[in-house]
């Protein structure tokens, strides 16, 4: 058989998505949506959580839809943000939860640093450093008590899958996020799970992309409607892992990539990873992409600054903004008008008032802050072009690469201004599209499981797919 279709739940930081992805790789590759459903941070007394439970149950939902519109669905694949896990006991999870921008993990970074300071967690996992890794949040957890009540962890994608299939495993690509993966090899680091006080044994195995986690329960499989037994596969199950899958590189070794939505993950795929001392001073991070290949990247904020920029404005308003007429009126901003700010700076993180934040920066820097929202916007698609550009440069550095183009993958390859202006600050032409490629990448290791691609289909051949059926729109750099 040369294709068929597939399933991908494919949960972002603002929505999540049931999909069914139909492939055959003479020039077939299209998704179709079949649920859509709202996801946020939701504040407890305990601190910001996700509604796991809650997303779940839309997940359900939508699959029951895809397997109404498409009983052919050979299997269900599960991809969403990083680090962010469930504690489980036995079946039963121990709440929703934690959102890494909530800020309990400050405490922990001062500890784990205090014993492991952040030159020796780089040579051990080869990650940025980012406040919210895995790592500092377990030891906020264990400092909380919590982490001796679980008996098992599980990453939000994998606790999904094990509420699907009752099999709990840890996926690699997602588990190289942890900061508790051997970036020489690809295992548990068991030594520093021990030297941090944490069990070894609350781990699953790893598993690949592309490996049978397992079959439906049989009330799961009631549930949504499916007539046989229905496996769930690994996938890339970190999302960014499933979004470069699906950038339509004609070749890694001259391209760079962007995968934007709330975050803009910059960087290149490499063979192997670069663990440098300039790296880890730059902080770049070498986290674990499908098929063994690195995703040399740095995390930049990504469209996260312009989505919460206007949640403010509407708190104050009172009204609904509408975010392409805000970046119409943005383009007519001239762009030497606005000063740009450091769209990397960590006090942008959290969630509330960002407009503020950034105004102070400016007032900090003893520059203008832009007088209206038109030119607010302005500056803030300068300055995430700028922060793109220049880590597409450092990056090319880094891993002594010359590169001829940078493709952008995700929501902002929408955002025509923030395209055209990566490629005229980067000097590089900017291939945007597709929008879709964390679903398509999901989609696409299912399939090639499936056997659909033949025996030995490289990510090359999966990428040459994506680039017939999903042509870039090109922006060639101006001045
Ligand atoms: C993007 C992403 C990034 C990760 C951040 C937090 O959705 O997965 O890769 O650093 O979210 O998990």
């Amino acid at each position: 058989m040369s294709g068929g279709a597939v399933a991908a739940v494919d949960l972002g930081a603002t929505s999540g998505r049931v999909m069914i992805g139909r492939v055959d790789p003479r020039g077939t590759l299209a998704l179709e949506q079949v649920a859509r459903f709202p996801n946020g941070p939701i504040r407890l007394a305990s601190g910001l959580h996700w509604d796991l439970t809650g997303l779940y149950a839309h997940a359900l939902r939508g699959l029951a839809e895809a397997f109404r519109a498409e009983p052919t669905i050979a299997s269900i694949g599960i991809d969403s943000w990083a680090v962010d896990y469930a504690l489980m006991r036995g079946d039963r999870m121990l709440g929703e939860p934690f959102h890494y921008r909530d800020e309990r993990n400050e405490r922990a970074v001062e500890t784990v640093h205090a014993k492991h300071p952040f030159d020796d967690l780089y040579a051990r996992n080869g990650l940025q450093f980012l406040p919210f890794n895995t790592v500092y949040q377990l030891v906020a957890e264990r400092d909380s008590g919590c982490l001796a009540l679980a008996d098992r962890i599980l990453l939000v994608p994998d606790a999904l899958a094990f509420q699907l299939t009752g099999a709990p495993v840890a996926e690699r690509t997602n588990a190289s996020t942890t900061g508790l993966v051997r970036v020489a090899d690809g295992t548990w680091d068991t030594e520093l799970m021990a030297a941090l006080g944490l069990d070894a044994g609350q781990f699953p195995s790893l598993v690949e992309p592309g490996d049978v986690i397992g079959e439906l329960r049989p009330t799961v499989r009631d549930e949504v409607g499916a007539s046989r037994g229905i496996e769930v596969v690994a996938v890339g199950s970190h999302d960014t892992a499933s979004a470069v899958v699906a950038v339509p590189m004609a070749d890694p070794s001259t391209s760079a990539y962007i995968s934007c939505g709330t975050w803009g993950l910059v960087g290149l795929e490499l063979p192997a990873p670069v663990t440098t001392d300039a790296a880890r001073e730059a902080n770049f991070t070498n986290e674990g992409g499908v098929d063994g290949r690195v995703r040399f990247l740095h995390n930049v904020m990504g469209l996260w600054l312009l989505s919460e920029s206007v949640r403010q404005w509407e708190r104050e308003t009172g009204q609904s903004l509408d975010l392409p007429t805000l970046l119409a009126d943005a383009s007519e901003v001239p762009a030497d008008s606005v000063a740009v700010f450091d769209a990397n700076d960590p006090r942008f993180l959290a969630p509330g008032n960002l407009p503020g934040r950034v105004a102070q920066w400016y007032r900090e820097h003893g520059l203008p802050v832009p007088g209206n929202r038109a030119a607010f916007t302005r500056a803030i698609v300068e300055s995430l072009a700028e922060a793109f550009a220049e880590a597409v440069r450092t990056a090319a550095s880094l891993a002594e690469r010359s590169l001829e183009a940078i493709h952008i993958v995700g929501g902002g390859s929408l955002n025509q201004l923030l395209c055209q202006r990566t490629a005229d600050r980067s000097g590089l032409p900017v291939l945007a599209g597709p929008v879709e490629a964390t679903a398509l990448g999901n989609v696409l290791v299912q399939a090639r499981a499936q056997g659909w691609f033949g025996e030995d289909a490289s990510l090359e051949s999966m990428r040459d797919l994506v680039a017939r059926t999903h042509a870039p729109r090109r922006y060639e750099p101006r001045g």
